[in-house]
């Protein structure tokens, strides 16, 4: 019995992992096993013999699982901390970057736009981008055959040969949606119309997609001092500049008499460009008080109301706010150049930009 003791104590000892400690456990006290067949003996001996043997290999028993189990543990732990030492995390280490989304210049200054007209009581007005010529051309005082037609580039959709309905085109520009507003509302009303258009361009200034943002008041007193004062609170808002001046110069469009384009004030430094300072001028939208026809389009009595309306590039006025330099880098390029210009997914709320002042 010592011989097996010692057999089994040394064959645990010198294990080295979980399954040779199996091995021992079946040989030594698993149902066949060394230690279990000494056991049935016990029945074979006599009362005295049993009464030494019995004990004694009980003891044997408890002894070898004891060894068994303690080994096991001691096998568990190294493994662990085997484990430990060879998977541990640098914790200091800077985190992998996020892909970060970016929101676009032209998005964040329509939003921008949106929020200082909200400040002043205009809604926004939305509408179709392929439109007829109705709501695109005639409503606006542009008959068929008008010179102005040809000066749009509009892109036209073409219709089934043999179908002579004149054919859809893409949005010029989005009055078709301050028509469809008066239609809708009838006067007084405040809107604004933010949105794509479309005209075949295509230079450093100009791109066959673009974005408009148009205005219109309309009430039974509505002058052209109040067209000044809201375009120039627009503009000390936008450009985050106190009493910037502007300047209105006599113009013409069909859809609005008189008329006039309008310039703020900048300066050239260095060949940069100072919106708000020196005596220069720059020129950034087109109004006037909405022609009688164009508000009888839209089913609003001439006789009874007026109106301003304004149009301008969102475009541009995104170009000149933020500093870049050529349109096409808005749609044509990849969108590394964003972060060039300061935006990322983590810029100053649209709104309380706009709104603080
Ligand atoms: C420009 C000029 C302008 C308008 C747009 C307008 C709309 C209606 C009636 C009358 Cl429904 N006018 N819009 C008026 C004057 C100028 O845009 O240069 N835009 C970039």
């Amino acid at each position: 019995m010592d011989d097996l003791r010692q057999k089994y104590l040394e064959a645990v000892a010198a294990a080295t992992d979980e399954a040779t400690l199996e091995d021992l456990r079946v040989a030594a006290v698993g149902k066949k096993g060394e230690i279990s067949l000494k056991m049935r003996e016990l029945g074979k001996m006599t009362p005295e013999e049993r009464q030494v043997a019995g004990p004694a290999l009980n003891a044997l028993k408890d002894e070898v699982n004891s060894a068994l189990a303690a080994k096991k543990e001691a096998l568990g732990d190294a493994a662990l901390d085997a484990r430990l030492s060879e998977e541990w995390l640098d914790v200091t280490l800077p985190a992998r970057g996020r892909p970060e989304g970016t929101i676009h210049p032209v998005s964040q200054v329509t939003e921008e736009v949106i929020a200082i007209f909200a400040d002043m009581g205009f809604s926004v007005a939305e509408g179709p981008q392929i439109e007829n010529d109705f709501y695109n051309f005639d409503a606006l005082n542009i008959p068929p055959h008008h010179p102005a037609r040809q000066e749009f580039d509009t892109f036209y959709m073409h219709r089934d040969e043999g179908d002579n309905r004149p054919p859809h085109v893409l949005r010029t520009h989005t009055s078709p949606v301050q028509i469809r507003a008066m239609e809708k509302t009838g006067a007084p009303i405040r809107v604004i119309a933010p949105g794509r258009v479309y005209r075949s361009d295509y230079d450093q200034t100009h791109t066959p997609m673009f974005h408009q943002i148009e205005g219109m008041a309309i009430g039974e007193d509505i002058s052209m001092a109040n067209l000044k004062w809201v375009l120039e609170e627009f503009f000390a808002a936008f450009f985050e500049i106190d009493g910037i001046k502007t300047r209105f110069r006599a113009s013409h469009f069909p859809f609005t008499e008189p008329s006039a384009e309008v310039d703020i004030q900048c300066s050239w430094v260095d060949g940069q460009l100072r919106i708000g300072e020196g005596d220069g001028w720059m020129e950034v939208l087109g109004s006037g008080m909405m022609h009688p026809k164009v508000l009888q389009a839209g089913g609003v009595d001439p006789e009874k109301y007026q109106g301003f309306a304004f149009g301008m590039g969102i475009d541009r006025i995104a170009m000149l706010k933020y500093g870049i330099p050529d349109l096409r880098a808005f749609f044509d390029s990849d969108l590394r150049w964003l972060r060039h210009y300061g935006f990322s997914a983590l810029d100053v709320p649209t709104l309380a930009r706009g709104l603080s002042k």
